[in-house]
């Protein structure tokens, strides 16, 4: 096995990550921001190498000083984490070339499934349903207009270097094709350096549904699942729960044997997710594949009994998964609450600050996932999530009071977070029934001004 890797992330995830490698036996180095000295990633890690000043671009995104940390530290390999360089082929090929092992898909695998169309194109050809639209990318109003015809309104323009929701925009007639299309060429060349756009029909009101694969490095891919994420706002996801109260055991198995289908069909290896978009006639389409571990993972975990960070680890080594498809069970529920240090009540405003007093949740199913701490003061710079309340039961009810309970036992003075939020959606009827989508908080948000 590995003796040393370098976490190049900060906050939780790098302490997730930082806890398997110690019930591994690896040795871990951590790298931080000026602002992030103070951090429990620095302190629970055996060595720590400053990389930078606060921004994220002189730190956890300079590719420079996270090798030079790597080298100095003599480390064997990176665990990326999500976010910052998660997603970054250049990064992946660039740890290659140094001969330190990217924890993480291949460089190809990154590149293939970041490019939208030539993911969706890998995918259709491998006979998974996708979203009917464009062919390839649209380069013109005029060519817009056609394909908005062939398929009808309404339509959604996605940038195809793009993901995650941004700069994406619906279309429900000509008018305004025609004057969304060129805002949406220069928004995607503004954020990702690239303005290629296309075109599909747009699902109203669709479940996001993702399913969590593992591939080894000798061919052998599973899922372990999927996930409801439709709890989100701005693409923002709130809370996440496994498995989906959208879905049956028939029609999980189709969706997750067509996911390992794409996977293996992108040649995948490591942790990933495909996302579904699952309209109400339980249809279901491919949208895109994330190509790293995501926020969300613990849920699967606790349904699974399977470490997802100790499995990348080990198939990055190059062993073989520790299970088959057959292997695998789905036992009870659970729900993730992600916390923001954000004010719920004033459009979700940023509240960094310090932190004076700390209480949180524990006992019988609840796992908490956290780097802060009592005196722990919450930095501008970086994402605003400082805890994810991850609870477990024997059915979806049961997950629901465990998680209600553990949010009203959570405390951190004086900073506004997004937990009486959580506490809301978890007493809100439409999401106990379970009957919910990807407008639930927009219009439980409306309802509630
Ligand atoms: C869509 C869609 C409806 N139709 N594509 C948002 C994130 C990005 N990955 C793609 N997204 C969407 N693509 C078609 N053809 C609706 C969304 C969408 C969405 C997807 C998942 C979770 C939340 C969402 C909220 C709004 C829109």
């Amino acid at each position: 096995m590995f003796s040393k890797i370098l976490i190049a992330n900060r906050g939780e995830i790098a302490l997730r990550i930082i806890r398997a490698c110690k019930e591994m036996g690896i040795k871990t180095v951590a790298v931080f921001s000026e602002a992030d000295a103070t951090s429990s990633h620095v302190r629970f890690a055996d060595e720590a190498v400053c990389i930078g000043k606060a921004s994220s671009s002189q730190s956890y995104l300079h590719i420079p000083n996270i090798i030079s940390a790597a080298e100095l530290t003599d480390v064997e390999a990176i665990h990326p984490g999500y976010g910052f360089l998660a997603e970054n082929a250049h990064f992946a090929e660039i740890c290659e070339s140094c001969q330190i092992k990217f924890i993480g898909p291949t460089p190809e695998n990154i590149r293939l499934m970041g490019d939208k169309m030539r993911a969706k194109d890998t995918m259709k050809k491998a006979g998974l349903p996708v979203i009917p639209g464009s062919k390839a990318v649209v380069k013109t109003k005029e060519e817009a207009l056609k394909v908005a015809k062939s398929m009808g309104y309404p339509v959604i323009l996605k940038a195809s270097a793009g993901g995650g929701g941004k700069g994406m925009r619906v279309c429900h007639n000509d008018i305004t094709l025609q004057g969304s299309f060129m805002t949406a060429q220069r928004e995607a060349e503004a954020n990702f350096g690239n303005p290629d756009i296309y075109i599909e029909k747009y699902i109203e009101n669709p479940r996001h549904i993702e399913f969590q694969i593992m591939a080894d490095q000798h061919g052998n891919v599973v899922h372990l699942g999927e996930r409801e994420c439709s709890i989100q706002r701005r693409h923002q996801k709130m809370i996440e729960e496994s498995p989906s109260p959208a879905l049956d055991e028939k029609l999980r198995k189709k969706m997750g044997d067509i996911a390992v289908k794409g996977a293996k069909a992108g040649k995948y290896v490591n942790a990933g997710t495909i996302e579904f978009l699952l309209d109400k006639n339980n249809d279901f389409y491919f949208m895109e594949m994330n190509t790293r571990i995501q926020v969300e993972h613990p849920v699967t975990e606790m349904v699974t009994g399977i470490d997802l960070i100790k499995e990348q680890i080990n198939v990055a080594f190059g062993k073989k998964l520790s299970f088959k498809q057959e292997d695998i069970k789905i036992k009870g529920h659970s729900i993730e609450c992600r916390i923001y240090a954000e004010d719920s009540e004033n459009d979700f405003r940023p509240c960094p600050g310090k932190i004076d007093v700390l209480h949180l949740s524990g006992s019988r199913g609840v796992r908490v996932d956290t780097h802060i701490y009592q005196g722990f003061n919450i930095v501008p710079y970086y994402d605003s999530m400082i805890a994810k309340i991850i609870s477990y039961g024997k059915d979806r009810k049961e997950a629901m009071s465990i998680m209600r309970r553990a949010l009203d036992e959570f405390v951190v003075e004086p900073i506004k977070t997004t937990k009486s939020f959580n506490l809301h959606v978890l007493n809100n009827d439409k999401f106990i029934k379970g009957r919910f989508a990807t407008d639930f908080v927009e219009n439980f948000l409306n309802e509630n001004k």
